[in-house]
């Protein structure tokens, strides 16, 4: 169940927390199923492939729900009941699941990503549409970091979701790396800390960053939830819905509902588009 301060920490902070969104005693079977799932995209092809490691090159691939990956326990982690729920509270029953990305890392790798806001990516600082979303007191899009292992990447400014940049943001803005300097600490950005199976929707609008030393690994998801047509006029990680291969009836029939519908919605909505 969503309570009532649950959204209220997303409308004021622009992300929240949801414990155990993987049932402990799904976690293993889940955990082994991603970990099934990277192997696999990375001798079909659909995750780059570092030869020195014989890991992922880089940090994260895209479409772990692919016909030929999706496995059935990763398939209801992403559809959990407690996201679900989430998101049809923010874009009503009709929401659409807009893309999925897997975060996968070994100890080895040294992760820092920028301080941005996904809006930048998706429509263009300053552009019409990113300024007439901007101020938008609720989206009805969400995007939910599942952790499949114990995470504390991820950092967010609270209350960034939903207003301009200050004077000194825009003062330290850098429009070649498309966001602020890693390096920078911003002023208030929280870590936000994660047990195994627990997830934090978020607004994608606001300013956030991953950031993960040496000798931690990180095994996680993004998957992001939307009002289908926003999926349609702007999702940039929405282009698995045009690959005839997601229309496969047999492959529909065996996903859970109702992630399935969640697809079936960004399928329909990019085809009418
Ligand atoms: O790695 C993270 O926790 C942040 C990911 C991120 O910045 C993004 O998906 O836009």
């Amino acid at each position: 169940m969503i309570t009532e301060q649950v959204m209220a920490r997303y409308d004021r902070e622009g992300y929240a927390i949801l414990d155990q969104v993987v049932p402990s005693e799904s976690l293993g079977r889940v955990q082994e199923s991603y970990e099934e799932t990277i192997e696999a995209a990375l001798s079909l092809g659909l995750a780059p492939l570092d030869e020195a490691t014989g890991f992922l090159e880089g940090y994260r691939f895209q479409n772990p729900h692919h016909p030929s990956l999706a496995r059935r326990p990763l398939m209801e982690a992403l559809g959990a009941p407690a996201i679900m729920a989430f998101a049809q509270r923010l874009c009503g029953e009709d929401a659409a699941m807009h893309g999925v990305a897997a975060f996968a890392m070994n100890e080895e790798y040294d992760y820092r990503s920028s301080w941005h806001r996904d809006s930048y990516f998706a429509w263009g600082k300053d552009s019409p549409t990113e300024r007439r979303l901007r101020e938008v007191e609720r989206l009805p899009a969400t995007q939910v970091l599942v952790a499949l292992e114990d995470d504390a990447s991820f950092w967010y400014v609270p209350g960034s979701h939903n207003r301009a940049n200050t004077a000194e943001e825009e003062e330290g803005y850098d429009e070649g790396i498309s966001g602020w300097d890693a390096e920078t600490v911003r002023p208030g950005a929280v870590q936000v800390r994660l047990e195994a199976g627990s997830a934090a929707p978020f607004d994608a609008r606001g300013i956030h960053r991953g950031l993960k030393g040496p000798g931690v690994r990180r095994r996680s998801l993004f998957i992001i939830y939307g009002d289908a047509g926003l999926a349609a006029e702007s999702s940039v990680v929405s282009d698995w819905a045009r690959e005839p291969e997601y229309a496969d009836p047999a492959w529909l029939d065996s996903l859970p509902e109702p992630f399935r519908r969640s697809m079936e919605r960004t399928m329909a909505a990019l085809r009418e588009a």
